[in-house]
């Protein structure tokens, strides 16, 4: 059975993003929007059980219900007040967004052990690239150009991100999307995540994950995963398998096409 395709998760299992990238931009659009908000590391940990930067700001609001600037509430019973939140909230998300592409800009969040070599040999192949993320569009782009590589975003025939279906991982709406739209049958691709949201989302689409877990997501319920690793291994640094059975130092394309 040949490998059609791979389709990657992006925040956590490209790059991770979550605690250096996403949750200082989120902090920056509080505070320029005069917000007392902020998110520690430890309690963005907590958060990150809502994927989709707009949903968790929402999840915040609803579960700590800070304060609000005037004129604002939580009543989704009243159309008026809630449609004010949500465009308050897209405006807020709109901000953190470029707060979040400036910091990749500075490129100080590199790709994970693996992700160019596995993409290079992918291409190589000739295996198709999608990828399937809950994130904003803008931000993949950024990361794609400044951790992986210049030009980067080329390489993939689809890049499937945040809005462009109405529901987020864990629903398995954005990797439906993906085999649709390039016409793959799930048996012959493989899906790389690293939280229990995006291997919800895979595997609720009938696709085979590979886990890379990372500090964030390395207690999650990864049962129904193929295989967890800690990452994808390279040349010299090897890789560590958690669960399922991988040959090798580093996983290769050789190596997933044996595998599917
Ligand atoms: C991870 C997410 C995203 C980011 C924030 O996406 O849940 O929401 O935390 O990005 P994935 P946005 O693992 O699916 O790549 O603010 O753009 O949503
Ligand atoms: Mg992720």
């Amino acid at each position: 059975m040949p490998l059609q395709a791979l389709i990657f998760d992006v925040d956590g299992t490209i790059a991770n993003t979550e605690r250096d990238g996403h949750r200082v931009a989120f902090n920056l659009a509080f505070d320029a929007a005069g917000l007392n908000w902020n998110w520690s590391e430890q309690f963005y940990g907590e958060l990150l059980i809502v994927a989709g930067g707009k949903e968790r700001i929402r999840h915040f609001i609803e579960t700590y219900q800070p304060d609000l600037p005037p004129g604002l509430s939580l009543n989704a019973e009243d159309p008026k007040t809630e449609a004010a939140l949500k465009a308050w909230i897209a405006d807020l998300h709109r901000a953190k967004t470029e707060a979040y592409c400036q910091i990749l800009a500075e490129g100080t969040i590199p790709a994970r052990t693996g992700i160019l070599r596995l993409i290079k040999e992918a291409r190589a192949a000739g295996v198709r690239l999608a990828i399937a993320t809950t994130s904003a569009l803008p931000n993949v782009l950024a990361l794609l150009e400044t951790a992986v590589a210049p030009g980067a975003s080329d390489w993939f025939e689809l890049i499937a991100a945040g809005d462009i279906v109405p529901h987020k991982k864990p629903a398995p709406d954005i990797y439906q999307y993906v085999l649709t739209q390039l016409d793959l049958n799930p048996a012959h691709c493989v899906v790389f995540e690293d939280s229990w949201q995006g291997l919800k989302a895979a595997t609720g689409a009938g696709l085979r994950t590979i886990v890379t877990a990372n500090r964030y997501t390395q207690n999650d319920d990864f049962a129904t995963a193929r295989l967890v690793l800690n990452h994808l291994g390279d040349p010299k640094v090897p890789m560590v398998v958690a669960q399922g059975v991988a040959q090798g130092e580093y996983l290769t394309v050789d190596w997933l096409q044996r595998w599917v």
